[in-house]
């Protein structure tokens, strides 16, 4: 953390810029980028520095040419509930008032003012540029803000990104000073607002009969803040900019496809080199304006699986002689497919156990907990798990991460949970652009896990939103159905090698869901509906099932949410609502009418762990309590049930 006196105050340059980008980082961070670059390269050529340009969103793996520098910490942070502090210039001056808050973390379990505060709120620390690092590229890096962020650096604007869940990154190459301490001013901003995703039903609209505080059309609690690490990274002027891997097999040898970018249009020679293997391979490459690519064959190759998640090592190093770049990173040669009623992974069929998550848990909110992290994924293994679903947003990087070294399969979905559909033209169009925005950021970041394997759009978009009683407005089935033609291609556009998918509710609409590669369903029977009886609830899933079998063809299906409340420490026999016994007895009674259907491939009951949600009539304590586990992460009576069901079907 940096202290509190701040040397320079006020005698940085002081241009506010304007805000670029609706919500693209790229075009956020470029535009940001060139705009500054014509300001300040005076200062970045006095220092020796590179020319600015835009910065690359890798993750800041370290190799012999790169470091990084991780900023958490205690910063200091202030509520602006008036939004003076741009008009204050408190990126110049500093907070007024600041208190401390530590990066990464959400705000609302720390203070008492600010559990549902959702307006702009102001984040300032110091840092000091390591000497080795002068005359290199830096870029500062952010895992994620929710939900918009504005970016100072020692005065001056960087930029916006607008969006949670995804990371963004600015070129500082001479903005960042290297003989004095740097000053980084962030404001994060999370107003409730009808044109962002994940949205609020439309109070002019949508006559509510259930209304839950902070109002949100979605069911757990909008944290917000700095939720993920911001780091400083040092590149080499000339560096890689972007990789993407691409897997397959022919016969034993896997086949790894390499594309990769180099800022600046450069030119020159590169290596493609793969360990992990028996002997390393190498391959070289000659990159021409900025692109290369190769293919490297492995003999023998050791195949990404749940079983076997071996990853090999794979670096991209720039330059003959003597090493220009060396990017590194793991892959896992892996192929994933839908072939009919299945999902294929490396040509044989899939059945996935696990859950639909949250990051989320107690004080830390949605930020970074690695310690939780870990334990979670201990106890997937734990429970016979294979699969999990990153509902409702894109996880850390750090989970995809594990992921592939746990041998995990991830359902990778983008933030849009509960879309409607019976609002103004204008805002469901705003809504696509930042969705769609989320998607295309969301692809480029995690496209080389092979955790990936699925693609998921959306969660639950409704004509109408839940807990309104009005009627479907006319029309609002047909603007979905094209909102998601135009999702859809544009998934399928940004990647060829994944299937694609919407999570529905009801069943429905079919003419959406009909547009995944597989039908991805939740379904509620013996929670609310059919509710309290199971036998009746199983029958009523089997009539689902076999009417989404129906409806879709051949498609395989999986029953992405299912389960029942279960406040721990209840029980009751026979079983009833809200206890351990009922949430176990009714989970076993849908996996076991599941099972009966082959094209059903996959059973994820509702949700891994008890977590945080709006204040309702409907959540005891705040908490969705359909969780396997417990908030802190102890065992219900689902999870041995679960466990002993889950390692029966493996043999
Ligand atoms: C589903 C939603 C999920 C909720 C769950 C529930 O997809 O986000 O938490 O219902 O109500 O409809 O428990």
């Amino acid at each position: 953390m940096g202290d509190d006196t701040n040397p320079d105050r006020g005698d940085a340059a002081m241009t506010r810029r304007q805000a670029v980008g609706a919500f693209g980082l790229v075009a956020s961070s470029a535009a940001a980028a060139s705009a500054l670059a014509a300001s300040s390269n005076a200062q970045a050529a006095a220092q020796g520095a590179p020319a600015r340009g835009p910065a690359s969103l890798l993750y800041p793996h370290e190799s012999a040419t790169r470091a990084s520098r991780d900023l958490s910490g205690l910063w200091r942070f202030q509520l602006d509930p008036t939004d003076r502090g741009e008009q204050d210039r408190w990126f110049v001056g500093g907070l007024p008032t600041p208190r401390r808050i530590p990066v990464p973390c959400s705000w609302n379990d720390l203070f008492d003012d600010a559990r549902d505060y959702f307006g702009t709120a102001w984040y300032e620390t110091d840092f000091q540029l390591d000497p080795g690092w002068r005359g290199r590229r830096v870029c500062l890096r952010f895992g994620s803000a929710v939900y918009r962020a504005r970016v100072w650096l020692n005065g001056e604007y960087l930029g916006e990104h607008v969006g949670g869940h995804l990371p963004f990154a600015f070129d500082v190459s001479g903005l960042a000073r290297e003989r004095e301490p740097n000053r980084l001013t962030v404001s994060v901003e999370n107003k409730p607002q009808l044109d962002r995703v994940p949205s609020i039903p439309d109070p002019q609209t949508a006559r509510m009969y259930q209304v839950d505080y902070p109002q949100t059309a979605y069911d757990f609690f909008p944290y917000c803040g700095l939720h993920r690490p911001v780091v400083l990274v040092s590149t080499p002027d000339t560096h890689v900019q972007d990789v993407t891997v691409t897997t397959a097999f022919s016969g034993a040898t896997g086949v790894v496809d390499v594309a990769f970018a180099v800022n600046a249009n450069w030119s020159g020679p590169a290596k493609l080199i793969l360990t992990g293997g028996p002997r390393p391979i190498s391959v070289p490459v000659t990159v021409e304006n900025g692109r290369g690519a190769g293919r490297l064959r492995v003999d023998a190759v050791r195949a990404w699986s749940p079983q076997d998640p071996f990853l090999y090592r794979l670096n991209i190093r720039l330059g003959g002689e003597s090493v220009i770049d060396d990017y590194p990173m793991k892959i896992g040669v892996r192929t994933v497919e839908v072939r009919g009623s299945e999902i294929r992974l490396n040509g044989k069929p899939v059945f996935l156990t696990g859950f639909g998550k949250h990051e989320d848990f107690a004080i830390h909110g949605k930020g970074l907990d690695l310690p939780v992290l870990v334990r979670d994924f201990e106890l997937l293994k734990w429970i016979g798990a294979n699969s999990f679903r990153t509902s409702h947003y894109p996880y850390s990087e750090e989970a995809l991460m594990l992921a592939d070294e746990y041998g995990f399969l991830v359902i990778a979905e983008t933030p849009g949970v509960s879309l409607v559909f019976m609002d103004a033209p204008p805002i469901i169009e705003a809504r696509y652009r930042q969705l769609e925005g989320a998607l295309t950021e969301l692809v480029h970041r995690d496209k080389n896990h092979p955790c990936v394997i699925l693609w998921s759009l959306a969660n639950e978009p409704i004509p109408k939103p839940f807990h309104t009683v009005n009627d479907i407005p006319p029309g609002a089935v047909e603007t979905g159905t094209k909102f998601f033609q135009r999702l859809f291609a544009h998934a399928r556009g940004l990647d060829q090698t994944r299937p694609v998918a919407l999570v529905s509710v009801q069943g429905g609409p079919a003419e959406w869901v009909g547009q995944g590669d597989v039908i991805c369903a939740n379904s509620y029977n013996g929670w609310y509906v059919v509710s309290g009886r199971i036998d009746e609830a199983a029958a009523t899933l089997e009539k689902e099932i076999t009417g989404l079998r129906a409806r879709h063809g051949d498609k395989p299906v999986i029953i992405t949410e299912f389960g029942a409340d279960a406040v721990a420490g209840i029980h009751a026999q026979p079983p009833e609502m809200w206890s351990e016994d009922y949430q176990a007895d009714l989970i076993e009674a849908y996996w076991r009418t599941l099972r009966r259907h082959p094209y059903v491939v996959g059973a994820h009951p509702w949700a891994f762990a008890d977590f945080k949600t709006a204040q309702s009539i409907m959540r005891v304590g705040s908490l969705n309590q359909k969780g396997v586990f417990t908030r802190d992460r102890r065992p219900k009576l689902a999870a041995t049930r679960l466990r002993s069901l889950w390692k029966a079907a493996q043999g």
